[in-house]
């Protein structure tokens, strides 16, 4: 659907109950709260649903956001919206299936109008209504052609602005990949002057290290294997890891950049062990050039864009995770070498 049908379902809600993936990242929490502060300012009563309370970096960005984690809660939200003839609309954002809303994922898209707002390459659309565009950085930038739309892109208060700003310089990994283009640039800047500081939004999301994640990111990076003339570089995450230096998930985000920053890597593969008794590994990829990593991971189940996708294998080891990408990478690799024939 278009930002204008969007634009038309949101007027028709008076109760809106915002969601995202879960582990959300800085676009997920950017686009999310951004756009809860943009319905407040249009006089909605919103609640943002998440699985679990924000501790971590993202903290900055929970100022004046209804928050809620309690499930039943944001039943008895709709509920009340329902009975009161008050109108509800639930909306999904930067969310690319049903499995990534999380444990309540089912319940939540019984909530009708669900609408789904999202930028992920195969993104197939689930509840009622979809906006996706999968050229777009970041769902954060899709938020703000939404407040022009609604007419309040000249007046978003300084923290809706910063929302905006986190999603797209997170998803855009500061301006650097692919998708940036120069409508992100645009949208920046107009964050800027309605009172974003870029070193200072780029300080807590980026200077924020502590001895132990630094320390994780030495026992990460001692993992490294490369494959297919160093053309695969694979680093891996264990519990074990975690445990020894103190940290947790967020604080292993980003390291997949370091592999892929080494000149002769065309896929950058980061395995990383689930919370125990899960019995799950996460796979994330990232590509440089024509690589379509998407491609590969829908072959096992996951998702993505074209250059950073991924997957969960469920019961197997990393080296058995491993041996399994391995052919399927070369595959697609092989695959971008004869396009550019
Ligand atoms: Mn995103």
């Amino acid at each position: 659907m278009s930002k204008t049908a969007v634009c038309q379902v949101i007027a028709s809600g008076k109760k809106i109950i915002l969601a995202t993936h879960i582990r959300p990242d800085g676009d997920a929490l950017g686009s999310t709260f951004g756009l809860a502060h943009l319905l407040m300012m249009l006089g909605k009563e919103v609640l943002c649903y998440l699985e679990q309370p924000i501790t971590g970096v993202y903290s900055f960005l929970t100022s004046n956001i209804p928050i809620e984690t309690d499930f039943d809660r944001v039943l008895a939200f709709a509920n009340f919206a329902e009975q009161s003839g008050d109108g509800l609309v639930a909306v999904a954002l930067d969310c690319g299936d049903l499995g990534r809303l999380g444990d309540n994922g089912n319940a939540l898209i019984c909530l009708s109008p669900f609408l789904v707002i999202d930028h992920h390459q195969g993104n197939k659309g689930f509840g009622d209504l979809h906006w996706i565009e999968p050229h777009r950085s970041s769902t954060g930038e899709m938020i703000y052609d939404l407040a022009e739309e609604l007419g309040v892109a000249d007046t978003l208060s300084q923290e809706a602005a910063q929302c905006l700003y986190t999603a797209i310089v997170t998803d855009t990994g500061s301006f650097r990949y692919d998708s940036t283009t120069s409508r992100t640039f645009a949208i920046a800047g107009r964050l800027i002057d309605q009172g974003v500081t870029p070193a200072t939004v780029c300080q807590r999301l980026f200077d924020n290290a502590t001895f132990g994640s630094l320390h994780l990111t030495q026992a990460v990076l001692a993992s490294l294997q490369t494959y297919l003339d160093q053309q695969v570089a694979v680093i891996s995450l264990t519990q074990k890891m975690l445990e020894e230096t103190d940290t947790s998930y967020e604080d292993a985000e980003g390291l997949v950049d370091f592999p892929r920053s080494v000149k002769e890597v065309k896929v950058a593969v980061f395995l990383k062990e689930g919370e125990p008794g899960t019995e799950q590994i996460s796979v994330s990829m990232r590509a440089k050039g024509d690589c379509d990593v998407a491609e590969v991971a829908a072959q096992f189940s996951g998702g993505g864009h074209r250059n950073a996708a991924g997957c969960r294998v469920l019961g197997k080891t990393m080296d058995e995770v491993c041996a399994m990408l391995i052919p399927a990478l070369e595959q697609a690799l092989l695959q971008t070498a004869s396009e550019k024939k």
